[in-house]
Order: structure tokens, then sequence, then C-alpha cells
């Protein structure tokens, strides 16, 4: 074995946990990761001996790798991930939770020696610009190579991290294993993984524990796991917020600059979002990213929220990423980009349904087969990935990884909603926009039926907030309570159909001309109608310079309100609510009832022009 903890720190925790881990899982070898260009250069080497990595034609996609994973880890895993709070009514009744006692006993059984024959790499690193006061630290130690050089682009991960640490620094201890130790004798295969899973977090005691995966956010243990399940418990006891938020910044021709953060469910275009390129009629407006997935928000002296992105890199869907949907990220994975389970060209590029260009005749896909344009599977898989650092994206903003963090202006929450909800709104006050993000989601299948259920995600958070979610709400409502700026809160939703079934709003871009109006609202309180929802822009508010096809009569399609579908929201809430039992805030029940009363008066269409 070899372990050099003595050149790396001197911090007694850290160095008594490895040992401890060490002894538990057994491996052949130990490596503590400094971050270092050559470190990533040699392990990707390593993976691509192992047949974990394909390395893409340099002429074509210089210094990126393509890798393959086994096809039965390919995305997080929510059924396998827990919340192990000493009270069960602390995870809530969104989250799956098990007895600590009981969990750690399981997780010992199942860690001990499932490190056999492989390599224990050690990675310190900061969520977050490294020393800000924003930020925190995280050690993970896992047996895979492919985590250890994700994390190396996803997070300030190495010796630099360490030395944030210091001696005495505190760090939330991520533990990783794919599970698959190889006792003697055993050949290694290109994707180890385990078919027991398990993704466990413990509160209290602010640690994880993930046996079994080596996929996205079950495996990088920084993302999901510890930036939101984790940091969402610290923000709660520290006065914070742990969001999953994009950051955008809007900067107008007059070169006024306004921060935003944003939270959408899956698939509703939050990496789009946050590298929007602004459309025709949008001349010296410029658009700039902070983070696509994530937001650390802390209270300033001043009375605002400062908002920094935990992470360095971005881990975005592929599959329907092109030229019309998202140019930014198209440059971005140009070079030095890990794509996973994406298919590879014959010339050694990478394919993806959703493409600009046509699938080429022949590929291999993303589980290793022979695929023309003929078969009857998917080249690449839905959740395929690519991992590319922060710095490389053409619209990162100059203070993406300024340690003061950035001001933000606005929240923004949106869902995909065939129905009833306008295109944008604005609460009516704070505790009526922590509402309004408590009760978004997006409808459970993709609606053809007008009227399908709406599955509940507050604020995003549903498979990530590490506590009981009512508990969450109050943590909101406190907060912008105690706050003498708060940002003002916005629901968005793109997706409202008209009566023949087609979406009115033609989205990226164009929803330029929504953050616009927000822009206006929170810097000169440009004017509004007020309906039963919130506040409202009427059609002269919003700039319609390049969408002049964009009539009044359309607009009115996505922005009249149906005050009785309104009234069915309202009884659908009473009984989800009521699932959180006595944990629900009076606050988010009281903003219920005055919904209610709102829409009881308004007549039964109400309409945005009149
Ligand atoms: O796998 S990740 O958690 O990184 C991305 C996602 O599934 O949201
Ligand atoms: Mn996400």
């Amino acid at each position: 074995m070899t372990s050099d903890k003595n050149n790396r720190t001197n911090n007694q925790k850290l160095i008594d946990w490895v040992e401890e881990m060490s002894a538990l899982t057994k491996p052949d070898n130990i490596v503590w990761c400094d971050g270092s260009a050559d470190e990533y250069d040699q392990l990707c080497a390593k993976m691509v001996e192992a047949g974990t990595l394909t390395p893409l034609n340099p002429k074509i996609r210089p210094g990126s790798f393509l890798a393959n994973s086994d096809p039965d880890d390919v995305a997080r895993v929510e059924d396998r991930t827990f919340i192990c709070s000493k009270s069960e009514k602390d995870a809530g009744p969104t989250n799956n939770w098990i007895d600590p006692v009981k969990m750690k006993k399981t997780m010992k059984e199942l860690f001990h020696g499932s490190m056999a024959g492989r390599t224990l790499y050690i990675i310190p690193f900061s969520m977050g610009p490294l020393g800000s006061h924003i930020a925190h630290i995280g050690v993970q130690l896992t047996d895979s190579p492919y985590v250890a050089v994700s994390m190396r682009v996803m997070t300030r991960m190495g010796q630099a991290a360490l030395d944030v640490l210091g001696s005495d620094g505190d760090f939330v201890p991520c533990m990783h294993s794919v599970g698959a130790p190889l006792t003697k004798g055993k050949k290694d295969v290109s994707w180890p993984n385990s078919k027991t899973k398990y993704i466990v977090h413990y509160p209290e005691e602010r640690s994880i524990w993930s046996y079994g995966s080596g996929y996205g956010g079950n495996a990088l243990l920084g993302k999901k796991c510890f930036s939101l399940r984790i940091a969402s418990v610290m923000a709660r006891d520290e006065g914070w917020l742990a969001e999953h938020m994009l950051i955008l910044g809007l900067e107008s021709p007059k070169g006024k600059k306004t921060y935003v953060a944003a939270a959408f469910p899956s698939a509703c275009g939050k990496t789009n979002l946050a590298m929007l390129i602004p459309p025709e009629g949008f001349e010296g407006w410029k658009v700039s990213t902070i983070g696509d997935d994530i937001a650390w928000i802390k209270p300033g002296k001043d009375g605002r929220l400062y908002a920094i992105n935990p992470e360095a890199g971005y881990f975005g869907v592929v599959p329907g990423t092109s030229m019309k949907t998202n140019p930014s990220a198209m440059t971005m994975m140009k070079s030095n980009t890990i794509f996973t389970n994406v298919a590879l060209t014959d010339d050694g590029d990478v394919w993806w349904e959703g493409h600009d260009e046509k699938a080429p005749n022949h590929l291999i896909d993303w589980k290793g087969n022979d695929w023309t344009p003929d078969s009857n599977e998917l080249a690449a898989h839905p959740n395929a990935r690519f991992t590319c650092a922060t710095s490389q994206c053409p619209t990162v903003d100059p203070a993406w990884d300024n340690p003061a963090g950035v001001p933000i202006s606005a929240f923004i929450f949106g869902g995909r909603l065939s129905h009833t909800f306008p295109l944008v709104y604005e609460s009516l006050n704070w505790d009526h926009g922590v509402y309004m993000a408590a009760t978004m989601g997006s409808e459970a299948t993709a609606a053809a039926v007008n009227q399908a259920a709406i599955r509940r995600d507050p604020m995003a958070m549903l498979p990530f907030c590490g506590y009981n979610m009512a508990d969450y709400w109050s943590h909101w409502i406190r907060l912008g309570q105690s706050l003498k700026h708060p940002p003002k809160i916005f629901r968005v939703n793109w997706f409202r159909k008209n009566n023949n079934g087609n979406f009115t709003w033609p989205g990226f871009g164009e929803n330029m001309r929504v953050l616009k109006w927000i822009f206006d609202r929170v810097n000169d309180k440009k004017d509004a109608a007020e309906s039963p929802f919130g506040y409202m822009p009427k059609y002269k508010d919003i700039n319609w310079s390049g969408l002049e096809s964009f009539t009044s009569d359309t607009f009115e399609e996505i922005m009249d309100i149906d005050c009785e579908a309104g009234k069915k929201e309202v009884e659908e809430l009473k009984a989800y609510f009521a699932t959180f039992e006595d944990r629900l805030p009076a606050e988010i029940e009281n903003q219920r009832i005055a919904f209610s009363k709102r829409l009881n008066e308004a007549p039964e269409i109400w309409r945005i022009n009149s």
C-alpha cells in the first residue's frame, strides 16, 4: 500500500477517518488526489486501458472521452436513496427513511472488504470558490477512477481544498464504493457496480455513504448528496439556503446587471435557460451563467441574499442538445469533455438523438452494439451526460468564481404544465411566493389529455431535500421574513398548450422576453395586472420586437386564467398539504385559503387584456 498522507494534511479527523475506512474496505492501494492535470491524464489513460473510457478523435473532440456505463447503472436511484435521521418524522413523508443504527449496520457489512483489489482514491474538494465564506469542504473516498476524474471537473478538487481545510477544519465525509471487490483471480469489468445500491445520508452527522453505483449523482457525492441533501440540513441549522437552482446574470444595454436564481423539475430545460442567448429584438442585452444546477445562498450584511454555484463543472443531459436548443452547450462540449452513454461515430466522434446532424449510417450505440438508423433502439441513453468545466462555458459570468457570491434579485420557479398556469406571474408577497414554489410541479405524463395530475415537486427539491419538506417551507418563510431586501418570487410555465394541444410559447431564446419583464419588475417596478394568481404582465409590458407574430390574442391563450381550474388546484392542494400533518406551516395553509378566496371573487375566466 502507498499512502503519503503526511505530505498532504495534518487534519487529524481526516487522517483518522481515512484509516478507519481503509481498514473497513481493504483496498490494495491508497492515493491522495492532488487535483493536478497530470493526475487527471494518468487516471484517464488508466481507464482507457481498462476499457472504461474511449478516447475521441483528437482532431474533432480534443481532450475528450466516451464512457459507457453498465446498462443497469444509468441514473440516480431515488427508490434506493435514504435520509436516515434519528426520527422518521424529521425525514418527512417525501423521503425514504430507515433507522440510522440499522442502516449503519447494513452499510458496514456492505463496505466490509468492498474495495479489495482496487485503489482507494481520497478526494478532497471544495463546494464553492476556495475559501469563500459560502463554500464548504468535503472529502470523498471512492474506488472509482471515473468518479475521481469527474470530481476534478465538477468541484475544486485536490491539494488546494486540503489547504483550505487546514489542521482543524471540518468537512463532510462522503464514503463511496462501486461495490465490486476484485477478490483473487476475479477479472475486472469496464463499469464495475453492484445490483445492490444504497445512497444514504445521515443528516445529524452530516455524512454520506453511497454503495453500488458509479453513475452521476449516485457517485459524484459533491453534487446532489452533499450540495443539496446534506447542505439543505446545514442551511436550515445555519440560516441559509441550499437550492436546486441555476443562477444567471441579466445585463441591460445600459450595463445594469441583475442576477436571478431559478428552479425547475427535470425535463424543463434548466441548462438551456442558464445558457440562453438573447433573441432578435434584444440587441445589447447579455445573459451570463453562474451555474446550471445548484445554488448556495446566504444572507449578506446588507439584508440581501448572495449566491454561489458550489460546483465547478456541468453534468448536463446530452440528448436533445443542439445549436437550436443550446448553442452554448454545443460550444462548451467541443473539447475536454467526458461523455457518458452517448453513441460513437465511425470517425471517433459522438452522436445523440436531437443532434443537429442527422444520424450517420453507422454508429456504436451506448450499449456498445452496432447501430443503424433502422434500429429500434436509441443510440444514446436518454440520461446520457456531458461532464465539462464551467470555465469552458462561452456565456460564463465573470463573477462565477467570486467568493463573495452574487446578489440575487429574483427567484423563478417553473414546471411543465399544459393548462391553467400562465406563462409568468409574480407573487403578491414573500409568503405567497413560498406557497407558489411549494406547490409547483409537472404533469405526471406528457399530457395529451389536458388534465393529467400534477406531480408536486416543491422548489424542484422533492428528491433533494434532506429533511421534512414542510419544515423546509417553514425555513423559507422564516428566512424571507428576516431579510431586509428579499428577492421577488416568480412562477413561469413555458409549456401551456392551446385548444389544439400545441405548445403556444416558442420557448428557448424567446424566454428572454419573460426574463426581461422580471428584470423590469425587479428594477423599476414596471406596470403589472393583478390576477387571482398574482401580478402578471399585460401584452404591452413585454418586448415583442423580433417576435411580432406573437399577437395579443395568442398571448391571451397562455395568460388568461380559468378560475374554475384554479379552484380544483386549491382542492388538490388541501389533500396534498394534509400529508405533512402538524409540520405544515400555518402560513402555507393561509396562502391556500387566500388563493381560494381570490378565485371565488374573480370571474369564471379572468382575462389579462380586459
Ligand atoms: O445524476 S445527477 O444527480 O448528477 C443529475 C440528475 O439526475 O439530476
Ligand atoms: Mn439537477
